[in-house]
């Protein structure tokens, strides 16, 4: 029998209303259960956007120190429970100890920052145009705020958005991905042990159509922040629109590297690897697109099949594995899809290509790391956004035709170069059009400090993460005091 978890509401453990549960397993092998989670509803949306709204006006005027004093204690216990945390996400997503370690730290270290943010929360003061009168932008809350999350990095993704919204005094319903349901329980449970007020973080598990949606769709909802797919994304967006409030989108990415022929190879080849198949392909920032110049094609390709090829698959929890499951089987059925596809469209399959069935692998969604080479950018497999372990590799003739294929697409994450040629790589920061771009280094691996976030159709131009986290989380008002004691009008009327 599966343990069963319940929603988190108002500070009490429930049940779906409907009593309808479903079921966490690992994808490494669907016979561990890491649980089963209420099958929530509209009207678990609705219990839990009520006990955010009677819990706003407490939390809103908790002076933002002391809702950092919350956080700081939260972050202590991510610290002390870090092993832990990163077992279960581990088991119930796929990805590997080790970058499951490192997706525990994104959440330490934005629980630290936003704690500080508690003591700065900076507004701004300006002079006014007429005398005797004071002019000042101050921070206010927005309100009951919806949070979407995906699986990809379950406890990471969520802290970008759970504490600046909180240490900007707003309350939250989050609808964390059904794929990982037990971990996102683990993450609340710690807010409630630090002594979160309750009903500042509520939360209901589910699935999109009959969770998510009734969560966007409600009146008392002042902001949804959403990460995903731009699919879904479009859809968050069209149907808040109809309620003119706030929203946030992180979505799909085709991140390109760009390898010129000055780069230093080795390196070039171990942060493609890393990129490309590190979390089997599964993050918005993974690279998908790979664009070599000419010069260095033959000697790179060769050089990154054979260390792909070397890349040790399997469940995540041992040490030595590289390469852990893709997260479910609908993942898998996508990416052997896209496989199909590429092949028809004549891609030329240079390495992987199948399932991973040797021994144990059997058992869960393993996929070999996937090389296309003679990609052309009419290619599906060039454009669209797989979330798996499949490259796509262009040939480029000079810098002008790397960039031009680089920014042939209609995602804007991230995006990176390796070249030594520093006028090369100056260029490149301007040129390239993507949130993110690094430059001899891939494209993941983002500090919490720096906004996060795309361009074009990954996202709709806010930004989440460093100093920008607290814009998106607030909103601002002016103010201003006339202490003439006459009524001065503004803009020179007399
Ligand atoms: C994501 O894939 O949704 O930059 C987030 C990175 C990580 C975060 C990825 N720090 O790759």
């Amino acid at each position: 029998m599966a343990e069963s978890y319940k929603n988190y509401i108002g500070g009490e453990w429930v049940d779906a209303r409907s009593g309808g549960t479903f079921v966490s397993t690992s994808p490494a092998d669907p016979s561990d259960v890491l649980g089963e989670f209420p099958r929530s509803g509209p009207e678990d949306v609705n219990a839990a956007v009520e006990a955010a709204d009677r819990a706003f006006q407490e939390w809103s005027r908790t002076p933002a120190p002391k809702r950092g004093e919350v956080l700081y204690r939260v972050a202590e216990l991510i610290q002390e429970r870090k092993e832990e945390l990163a077992r279960i996400m581990t088991r119930e997503m796929g990805k590997v100890l080790n970058e499951a370690r490192g997706d525990v730290q994104e959440a330490i270290d934005m629980g630290y920052y936003m704690a500080g943010e508690g003591r700065r929360l900076l507004g701004y003061t300006t002079p006014s145009e007429l005398p005797l009168k004071a002019c000042f932008a101050i921070r206010r809350p927005i309100g009951r705020i919806g949070l979407i999350t995906p699986w990809n990095f379950p406890i990471a993704v969520p802290s970008w958005k759970i504490f600046p919204a909180l240490i900007g005094g707003n309350t939250i319903v989050w609808k964390p991905a059904e794929d990982s349901p037990r971990t996102a329980y683990e993450f609340v449970r710690i807010f409630e042990e630090a002594g979160l007020p309750p009903g500042a973080l509520n939360v209901v598990f589910g699935y999109g159509e009959e969770a998510g949606r009734p969560l966007v769709e409600h009146p008392k909802i002042d902001m949804i922040s959403f990460t995903g797919s731009t699919e879904v994304g479009r859809e968050v967006y069209t149907r808040a629109a109809q309620k003119l409030i706030r929203v946030h989108l992180e979505m799909g990415g085709k991140n390109p590297i760009i390898v010129m022929d000055d780069a230093d190879l080795d390196l070039a080849v171990d942060a493609i690897v890393w990129s490309a198949f590190g979390t089997t392909g599964q993050r918005c920032t993974a690279c998908s697109r790979l664009i070599v110049h000419e010069p260095v094609y033959e000697k790179l390709i060769e050089q990154l099949v054979a260390d792909t090829e070397a890349l040790r698959l399997g469940n995540g929890l041992e040490p030595s594995v590289q390469v852990g499951p893709v997260v479910n089987e609908s993942q898998l059925r996508k990416i052997e899809t896209y496989v199909e596809i590429g092949k028809n469209e004549g891609a030329k399959l240079l390495l992987g290509g199948e399932r991973a069935t040797e021994g144990d692998l059997a058992k869960g969604y393993f996929y070999k790391p996937t090389i296309f080479v003679d990609v052309t950018p009419e290619m599906r497999i060039f454009r669209e956004e797989i979330f798996g372990p499949v490259l796509s590799v262009v040939k480029a003739r000079d810098y002008d035709e790397a960039i031009r294929l680089a920014n042939d697409t209609t995602y804007g994450l991230s995006s990176s170069i390796f070249t030594r040629n520093v006028n090369l790589a100056m260029r490149a920061i301007e040129d390239l059009e993507a949130g993110i771009t690094y430059i001899n280094h891939g494209t993941i691996g983002a500090e919490i400090h720096l906004p996060f976030g795309g361009v074009k159709d990954t996202g709709n131009g806010g930004r989440e993460a460093g100093l920008a986290a607290i814009d998106e989380y607030t909103e601002w008002k002016s103010v201003y005091i006339d202490y003439s004691g006459r009524l001065q009008k503004a803009q020179g009327i007399e």
